[in-house]
């Protein structure tokens, strides 16, 4: 298949998704063109079967507010054109979603189909402002196929959209060739010298992955477990988490490693992973931090009950009970044999989202829609 895949190239869970996936593809002998802005984050070096098409910005001065929606219509309009591409799939749906319908316009070519992926904010934040509503609603409409990244953000979107379509739940994946626990003495020895427990989080540092709550749980175990604390990633409330843990005078021992594009080093010296999200329709970092044996103490919203299992690869708590939380992380790290029976089974349970077995069956989704049909047969 000749694959359009467009996807944010930043720091964030959808891009990396479309890039693993497109990678996959294109190992499996599909061509795949991606077009964004950006090179996307993962996607460094050469490889056979994949192309990418940088979407180039007009800033005339007339233009306050960046056109982006369009110009990426027109730079999808040249790739199908010009390299026949038989699909778009458009992970996250804001704009993604709408350029390719006008690309697909534009072409009076309907047999290229639209795919679209939702990940999560797209549906659970930003597609329900006002401004977006319509255009979100319309675009899940004219895809002709949707895929949701959990049973959760599926129900939400019928429910929040009011939308009558089919929408094939496809988890997010991890290839646990790749992320797997190392020998991580160099790393322990740079984090805990003295031997401290490892806590750990990753995230793009938005209010929506309460970051505060981490430094807050961390504030509270330490003061019973000797341990430090590990934050991968920046974003709009990184400063404010630096601030916090300076006045809960933890700077000695709250690292911040800014973005990390090798995490497996860093998630292979941890002992516990932080995820205490306000909203999270998967939860792709915890599933790489248990695809590398880290127990994940997480908050109970979206789709994280559907990765981790309450009391058997980690500990769930409701959003913002940062006593229960470090209640839960000290009584994991207090406990080898216990922590080490969680590690084995966040390892088991990962192994259930293997990329080989999730890349295949969006492989087989693709090969539905484009036969026409988006209902899977019984
Ligand atoms: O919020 C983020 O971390 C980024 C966001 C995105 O769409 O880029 O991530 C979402 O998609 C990931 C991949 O499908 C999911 O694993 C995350 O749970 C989801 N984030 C939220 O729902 C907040």
């Amino acid at each position: 298949m000749r694959i359009g895949m467009t996807c944010y190239p930043t720091y964030g869970g959808s891009g990396v998704v479309a890039t693993e996936l497109g990678k996959a593809l294109a190992q499996r002998g599909h061509t795949v063109h991606f077009i964004s802005y950006a090179m996307p984050i993962r996607l460094s070096g050469y490889q056979d079967n994949i192309v990418y098409h940088e979407v180039e910005m007009s800033n005339y001065p007339l233009f306050d507010f960046p056109l982006y929606t369009l110009a990426l219509s027109s730079k999808m309009v040249e790739v199908a054109t010009y390299e026949k591409i038989d699909l778009f799939h458009c992970h996250y749906a804001i704009p993604h979603a709408m350029s390719a319908y006008l690309a697909r316009q534009m072409l009076h070519t309907p047999e290229v189909r639209i795919i679209t992926t939702l990940h999560g904010t797209d549906i659970t934040l930003v597609g329900l402002e006002p401004s977006f509503l319509p255009v979100m609603k319309f675009s899940i409409e004219q895809s002709d196929g949707v895929t949701a990244v959990s049973r959760f953000l599926r129900e939400k979107t019928l429910a929040n959209y009011g939308v009558n379509k089919e929408i094939e739940v496809i988890p997010n994946f991890v290839d646990t060739a790749k992320y797997f626990r190392r020998p991580s003495e160099e790393h322990r020895a740079r984090f805990a010298p003295h031997g401290e427990k490892i806590i750990a989080h990753t995230s793009n540092f938005r209010p929506v992955k309460r970051v505060t709550d981490v430094i807050r749980v961390f504030a509270e175990v330490q003061k019973k477990i000797p341990s430090v604390l590990v934050l991968i990633g920046d974003g709009p409330e990184r400063s404010q988490c630096e601030m916090l843990a300076r006045e809960l005078g933890l700077q000695e021992k709250v690292r911040f490693l800014g973005k990390q594009v090798e995490l497996v080093p860093v998630l292979s010296a941890a002992d516990l992973f932080l995820m205490p999200s306000q909203s999270e329709s998967f939860g792709l970092s915890a599933l790489e931090a248990m695809s590398c044996e880290v127990p994940v103490v997480s908050s109970s919203v979206g789709g994280l009950p559907e990765v981790q299992i309450h009391g058997q690869t980690g500990f769930i708590a409701e959003i913002g009970d940062i006593d229960r939380m470090a209640r839960y992380a000290i009584d994991l790290l207090g406990n080898p044999a216990k922590h080490r029976l969680f590690a084995e089974a966040a390892r088991k349970r990962a192994s259930e989202f293997e990329s080989a077995k999730v890349v295949a069956q969006y492989e087989a989704y693709y090969a539905r829609i484009l036969a026409g049909s988006p209902t899977a047969q019984a």
